[in-house]
Parts: C-alpha cells; structure tokens; sequence
C-alpha cells in the first residue's frame, strides 16, 4: 500500500515527508522534488514568506545511487525562517518565560485557530495554526513528486492551470496544449488565458489595497492513465471518491469537481454522458474511446481511459490585514483578529498541491492494480494487462 505522512511546523526547523510503499529500482534524485517545489513557491498574491524560504529536498533514506530501493522515503525541507522564530518555537521548555512572544488569542474568523485551541486546549492558537498552515503542502508535494516520476515511467503525465481567481474566469484556449505545465509555468498565475490574468492581477492588487483576500479554482488533467484504476465493488476503493477526499484535504479547499461536477446536475442525461466508440489504436481504454470527456475520466469509480479531469475550488484564505471580528479569548471581550502576515491569495500554489495530490491518489490506485515491488516487476505486470486489453475479442 503506497502511503504518505507529513511532520513539521510553519515556522519550526524543518518539514518532514515519508513515502512508503514505492517500488524499488525507480530513478530518483532530489532535483525531480526540487522542481516541483520551486512551481509551488511561485503565484501573484504570495506574501514575503515566499522570498525568505527556497525549498529544498534533502532525502534521507529509501534512495541510494540515484535509485529507491523499496524501503521508506525520508525527505527534510528545512525551514529557512526558523532562525527568526527559534525563541517562539523551541522545542525545550522555557523556564521563566509564561508569556511567549507572538501569542495569537484572538482567533481569526474562517480559521482553525478557534475549533483547534477548544480541541486540544490550547490558551494559544500558535500552538494549532503552526501546523493548520499551508506551508505543510509544501512535504505533500514532495511526495507527490515522486509519485509522479513513478507515473511518467508509464506514460502517466499530470499538468494543472488556475481556471477563476477572485472573480474572474480566464476561458480555455481553443486546443489543450500537449505539456499544459510549461504554458501554465510561464504565467504568474498559472493561468492559460492572458487577458484574464491582467484582470485577476488588477483584483490581487485592489484586494491587496484594502486588506482582503481571494480564492479561486485550479483545474487539474492527468493523462496517459489506463482504465481499470479504483472499482466500483466498495465505497472505499472509487477512485472518484478518493481524488475527492484528497483534494478537499488541500487547506481551504470547499469544493472539488470531476469533469462537469456540478454543471452535469443541471443538464439532461443526454447532454452529459460520453458516448462510445471503437478505437483501434486506443489500447490503454481498451480499444474504446468517449466521444467527449464530460465524466472526467472516471465511471462507477473506476477509471475509463480518457483524461482524468478534476477541479479544487480554495476559498479566501482567512489572515485578512483588515482584520474580522472576534473575541479576545482571555477576556471574552470583543475584539478585532489578529493580523499576522500573510498571501493576498494562494490558488496558482494550490494547482500544483492539487497536481501532487492527485498524482499520488493514482500512484496508488496503479500499485494497487499491477503490484511489483521493483519497477521492472510493475512494468511487466502493466504490459501483461495492456496486451489482454489488446486481445480481447468479440466481449
Ligand atoms: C500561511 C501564512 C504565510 C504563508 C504560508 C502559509 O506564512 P507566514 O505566516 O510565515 O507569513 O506564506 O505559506 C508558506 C509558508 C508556504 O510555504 O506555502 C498560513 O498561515 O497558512
């Protein structure tokens, strides 16, 4: 079973990843990660966070000689801003020192702050938004790196563009480019359609100015999957409802669609499913292909061949410089949320984490239907399945 876990606080020494359960024998260096954390950094709207951090992988077991070797994968980004926290967060306990500096007891409106020191008792939110912050996904992607220089062994490639900011749609262009990340990597926003980004710039920046923020929607497409990935036999095994769950776990993330989502409970049943045809060259679909991708890829949770669409919708991030309303919660005492610095908006980062989550959700759905504890092992498999697909006949 492929699986990951994180470790680490925003502002503590270092994030922590672990990936269990790659093959052995897949060629890995830290650049494959680092590239992937770089896109993450980039976006319109960050905050001067981004200019103090430069992620770096650092791998510390499961690789050897440029190679996995099938054990778990230990990975450390250290945290560049720890040496301005390091009083704030020391792990040591901190005689003679009640009042920490930077306490945060006025819970901002939106966040965990508030649920989370009520949970685990805390009198400081510090204590809960350390963890709760999105510099966590920053180990996610790491991980989900990797899962996806496994995918590209296999003709498996994921991309992401940002498809709404703030208010304003950017349109698809008429034709899908082939590699969808190196337009999309070109725009600050990460976003295929130009004009919409001036636009969505000229919204960052007016938001910006009176101390709010935006959210948006990224779209992801991950091609080259074959059908047959998840099942419909149990709720826990539909890929659909995997890809859901992995992608709302994205901190702000509302709302998550596959192929039309929620546009396909409006329009008729003939508007909405893609019909079939056969398709000779189309052995990976089984020598089907849809007529048009309107699910997404997946059917009943299984994937069918075609593209996997998916969008995650990321709702304003909640640290506003003008700050809501709430209490003082030593006092109870109405008062205004505290104001610690952070992004104008975060979406153009968020489609790279959703590209991660999604790589892994697939990454793992593939190993759990070809197996193989080496490359060469899963390879054979995938091509055992791949030329029965190819066989079949007359059913
Ligand atoms: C974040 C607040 C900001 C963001 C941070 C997420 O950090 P800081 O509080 O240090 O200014 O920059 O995102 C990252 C550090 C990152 O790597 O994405 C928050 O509160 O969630």
């Amino acid at each position: 079973m492929l699986r990951f876990t994180t470790a680490g606080e925003s502002h503590g020494i270092a994030l922590v990843s672990i990936l269990e359960g790659m093959v052995a024998g897949l060629p890995l260096v830290a650049a494959d990660i680092d590239v992937d954390l770089a896109r993450r950094q980039q976006g319109y709207g960050r905050g001067r966070r981004m200019k103090i951090e430069s992620d770096h992988v650092e791998l510390l077991s499961g690789v050897r000689g440029g190679e996995t070797l099938g054990s778990p994968i230990a990975m450390i980004i250290h945290n560049r801003d720890w040496k301005n926290w390091q009083e704030i967060m020391d792990p040591a306990p901190r005689e003679g020192d009640p009042d920490r500096k930077r306490q945060v007891t006025r819970p901002r409106p939106g966040h965990v702050d508030l649920s989370g020191m009520l949970k685990y008792d805390r009198s400081d939110a510090r204590d809960v938004l350390e963890r709760a912050s999105a510099r966590e996904t920053t180990a996610r992607v790491a991980a989900g790196a990797i899962c996806r220089r496994f995918l590209r062994e296999f003709d498996i490639t994921l991309g992401s563009h940002v498809v709404h900011l703030g208010g304003v749609d950017a349109k698809r262009p008429q034709k899908m480019p082939a590699d969808i990340n190196k337009v999309a990597d070109e725009s600050e926003l990460r976003t295929l359609d130009r004009d919409a980004e001036e636009e969505m710039i000229a919204r960052i920046d007016a938001a910006k100015a009176e101390g709010n923020t935006l959210g948006g929607i990224a779209e992801v497409i991950c091609d080259g999957v074959p059908v047959g990935l998840g099942s419909h036999v149990s709720w826990d095994r539909k890929l659909d409802g995997r890809l859901a769950a992995a992608l709302m776990s994205i901190p702000a993330v509302k709302a998550v669609e596959i192929g039309l989502g929620v546009e396909a409970a409006r329009r008729k049943g003939s508007d909405v499913h893609d019909e079939i045809d056969a398709d000779e060259r189309n052995v990976r679909a089984g020598r089907i292909r849809r007529r048009s991708n309107r699910a997404g890829g997946m059917e009943g949770g299984i994937s069918n061949g075609e593209q996997i669409v998916v969008r995650a919708a990321m709702k304003p991030i909640s640290t506003l410089m003008r700050p809501l309303g709430t209490i003082e919660m030593k006092t109870r005492e109405p008062a205004q949320a505290v104001a610690e610095r952070s992004d104008v908006t975060a979406v153009p980062a968020m489609g790279v984490i959703a590209e991660a989550m999604t790589a892994f959700v697939v990454a793992q759905a593939f190993l759990e239907k070809f197996g193989g504890d080496s490359l060469a092992e899963t390879r054979r498999n995938y091509q055992g399945y791949l030329s029965a697909l190819s066989d079949r006949k007359g059913r």
